[in-house]
C-alpha cells in the first residue's frame, strides 16, 4: 500500500544519499552494488500498517541500518532524521530508530529481491514502528539536529509512531 505510482527504476543509476549533518559534513552515496557488499542479516517481523492491517512474520533482508549510521554518522547534537523516497514520500525518524539493531535497509524480501511494488531497489525497514515510518524506493537519509514532519506527520500522524505505545496520531504526541 502506498501512495502514487509504483516507479521503475534502473538499478544502475539509482543510489541512496545519507546528507544532511553528517559528521564530516559530507555527503555519502551508496550504490546498490555498495550495499549489497556491506553486512547482510536477516529479521523476521510483522508490519503493521497504522490503519489496523497487519502482515505477520514477514522475512526481510538486507543491511543494518546502524552499520550505516556506523560508516557515515551524523554530529552529535543531530538525534533526528527525515528518510526520503521517490515522488516526494518521507518520514521522521530518529537516529535512536536508525540504531536498533533490528532496522534495516531492506533489499530482499521473503528471500526474494524486493519485487517493485514493495520498494526495489531498496526500503527502510523499522519493525518497532509503523509502516509509514518505512519508506519504499529509498533515496535519502538526511540527519536533522531538530525533528522535521514528513509526508503522514504532516497529515496528522504521529511524530515518532512506536507501534507498542500505539502512537498513531498527531494529537497523542
Ligand atoms: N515511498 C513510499 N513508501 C511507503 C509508502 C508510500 O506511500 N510511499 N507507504 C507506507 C505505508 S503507510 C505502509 S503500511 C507500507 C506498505 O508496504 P507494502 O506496500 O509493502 O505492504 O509502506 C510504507 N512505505
Ligand atoms: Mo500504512
Amino acid at each position: 500500500m502506498h501512495y502514487g505510482r509504483v516507479p521503475r527504476i534502473d538499478v544502475s543509476r539509482w543510489s541512496v544519499t545519507v546528507s544532511g549533518a553528517t559528521a564530516d559534513g559530507e555527503n555519502h552515496q551508496l550504490s546498490y552494488d555498495d550495499l549489497v557488499e556491506m553486512p547482510q542479516i536477516t529479521v523476521v517481523a510483522d508490519h503493521h500498517c497504522v490503519s489496523r492491517r497487519t502482515v505477520q512474520d514477514v522475512t526481510w533482508g538486507g543491511v543494518p541500518v546502524r552499520e550505516l549510521v556506523r560508516r557515515f554518522p551524523p554530529t552529535a547534537d543531530a538525534a533526528h532524521a527525515l528518510v526520503c523516497a521517490w515522488y516526494g514520500y518521507s518520514a521522521s525518524v530518529t537516529v535512536a530508530d536508525l540504531e536498533e539493531p533490528r532496522a534495516l535497509l531492506a533489499l530482499q524480501m521473503n528471500g526474494q529481491d524486493l519485487a517493485p511494488e514493495h520498494g526495489w531497489p531498496c526500503r527502510l525497514v523499522l519493525p518497532h514502528l509503523y509502516g509509514w515510518k518505512g519508506p519504499k524506493w529509498l533515496l535519502q537519509i538526511e540527519y536533522l539536529r531538530a525533528p522535521k514532519r514528513g509526508f503522514w506527520e504532516q497529515h496528522g500522524y504521529h511524530l515518532t509512531g512506536d507501534v507498542w505505545r500505539e502512537e498513531r496520531y498527531a494529537h497523542q504526541e
